[in-house]
């Protein structure tokens, strides 16, 4: 593979994506979003917080390992395990008196908006969308100061029965709690001294404090759902959050409720714009059962199209009954990527996909269904545009529009993402798959689906790895879009 082809390819595809996106009516975001509140902590913050303890309780709490954050004690004992261990851990609260203390007894050095839905309300509004229509079930007055600034977001806002379109934030819930998590990090060596004996921090590491307060219903409010269509226009809907959802609630209500209204959504959505494509972003899932329901519920049959990384394809399989596949995919050996992509087209198959987009360290993968709209140069194009953005959001940790984006120009393809796709090619000539001649191309006419692989454009040296996956995903989905509207209106 040549890969001054691929540079060539992306530039070019990049700013076919930009005269494209103008053609854009608007995109439809929900459901969660949060915000984050990173603080990076010191020795002399830490004996501060030791010190507001008697450090005999800590030790027994440490002792205890708590699995939540009840009260400021469970905090200081995991901070101090996590520490110790110097490892990642995220632990969960369930009440907003956790987050009140954190800001009282700490404060944060800077916060910004998190949440798959959040993250992507804001990159399609920094593209320049003419309208991104954002829903956050919680959307609190704090919260709705995270989107961007840049007045083409708007959130439904219920008023004397109506349902209006106001920028978030005219449309927040008064009244509603914040969920915020905390994201304490802390450098090796690190000394730490509790109830008289001392220890260094063996690795950087963070505790993640994951709010989740039990008020938080993923559902869509009665009115919204009732007057849809004051969203319009719309050309498609990225969904994401479906993680949030329990199996049982307090009030006797459990999973099936709230896919049952999700599903409502989805099917109302495409009723009111038959054209409208619809995209679910997964994450990590830790429930089985959920995972599970979202996949064959909520995502079958009902979607179109579909985002998540290697570790999610592997999760999805497994749930869906492939553990030896899914074990292949999670191993990487010589292997991997094959088994990445026969992962990728039997997701395509069981949950009834138009589109599969699966977002690796160097390489994209993308799953097509036989009579997808647009030619495979076009989606590929697609995903190339989305590869630029991903190397500048790993460049400068933000994009703030699309001329700044075109810093994701400079950074070089992956070499080895050239490598582990050149691997692919041996396979799939071998199988004959596809010709050496398609394959240069990053397409493959199959059987029974059509595929994408892109070599991407990695940063040596990222400056933040949070929200890249969610930035790959939408930039391609948008891309896409854009050119199946820019090809109705006949350019
Ligand atoms: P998730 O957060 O969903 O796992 O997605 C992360 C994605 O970010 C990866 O699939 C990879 O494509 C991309 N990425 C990462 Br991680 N580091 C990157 C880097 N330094 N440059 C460009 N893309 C990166």
């Amino acid at each position: 593979m040549d890969i001054e082809e691929w540079e060539q390819r992306h530039t070019e595809a990049f700013y076919d994506a930009k005269e494209a996106l103008p053609y854009l009516d608007g995109m439809f975001v929900a459901y969660n979003s949060n915000i984050d509140a990173i603080r990076h902590l010191t020795e002399e913050d830490l004996s501060r917080l030791v010190g507001l303890f008697d450090e005999a309780e800590i030790q027994d709490r440490v002792a205890v390992y708590p699995r939540e954050i009840a009260e400021p004690l469970d905090f200081v004992a995991r901070l101090l395990i996590s520490m110790r261990e110097g490892k990642a851990a995220e632990v969960p609260a369930y009440t907003a008196e956790t987050h009140e203390w954190l800001k009282e007894h700490l404060g944060f050095d800077y916060a910004r908006m998190g949440g798959q839905a959040g993250i992507i309300s804001n990159l399609l509004a920094r593209l320049g969308l003419k309208k991104v229509v954002a829903y956050v079930p919680w959307l609190s007055e704090e919260q709705a100061e995270y989107f961007a600034d840049s007045g083409n977001i708007l959130h439904p806002k219920v008023e004397n029965g109506q349902v209006l379109l106001k920028p978030p934030g005219e449309a927040f819930k008064p009244g509603t709690g914040s969920k915020v998590n905390w994201i304490l990090e802390f450098s090796k060596d690190l000394k730490v001294t509790c109830a008289g004996s001392t220890f260094r921090v063996p690795r950087d590491n963070r505790l993640i404090i994951s709010s989740r307060p039990k008020w938080i219903r993923l559902d869509m409010d009665k009115e919204i759902y009732e007057q849809l269509d004051s969203l319009l226009p719309i050309d498609g809907a990225m969904l994401s959050g479906y993680q949030m959802i329990k199996e049982e609630y307090e009030d006797g209500s459990t999973y099936n409720d709230y896919v049952e209204h999700s599903v409502k959504v989805i099917d109302k959505l495409k009723s009111l714009n038959p054209d409208l494509r619809i995209h679910v972003e997964l994450t990590s899932i830790q429930n089985r059962v959920i995972r599970k329901a979202i996949l064959t519920e909520i995502v079958a049959r009902h979607v179109h199209s579909l985002g998540l990384d290697t570790v999610e394809v592997a999760n999805a399989l497994n749930v869906l009954g492939y553990e030896e596949l899914s074990y292949s995919v999670i191993r990487k050996g010589e292997n991997g990527i094959m088994s990445l992509y026969q992962g990728a087209v039997q997701l395509m198959k069981d949950l009834k996909l138009e589109r599969v987009h699966v977002h690796s360290l160097g390489f994209y993968i993308c799953i097509l269904a036989k009579g997808h709209p647009l030619t495979l140069k076009e989606q590929r194009d697609a995903l190339l545009f989305s590869s630029v953005l991903a190397a500048a959001q790993a460049l400068n940790g933000k994009i703030d529009n699309l001329t700044e984006a075109e810093a994701g120009l400079e950074v070089p393809v992956s070499a080895k993402g050239i490598e582990d796709l050149e691997t692919f090619q041996l396979y799939c000539t071998g199988r004959k798959l596809c010709t050496p001649d398609e394959f240069e191309y990053g397409y493959i006419y199959g059987p029974d689906h059509d595929a994408i692989l892109i070599p991407s454009k990695v940063v040596d040296r990222p400056k933040a790895t949070v929200g890249i996956g969610d930035t790959i995903s939408a930039g391609a989905f948008a891309a896409m879009l854009a050119r199946m509207k820019q090809r109705q209106a006949g350019k």
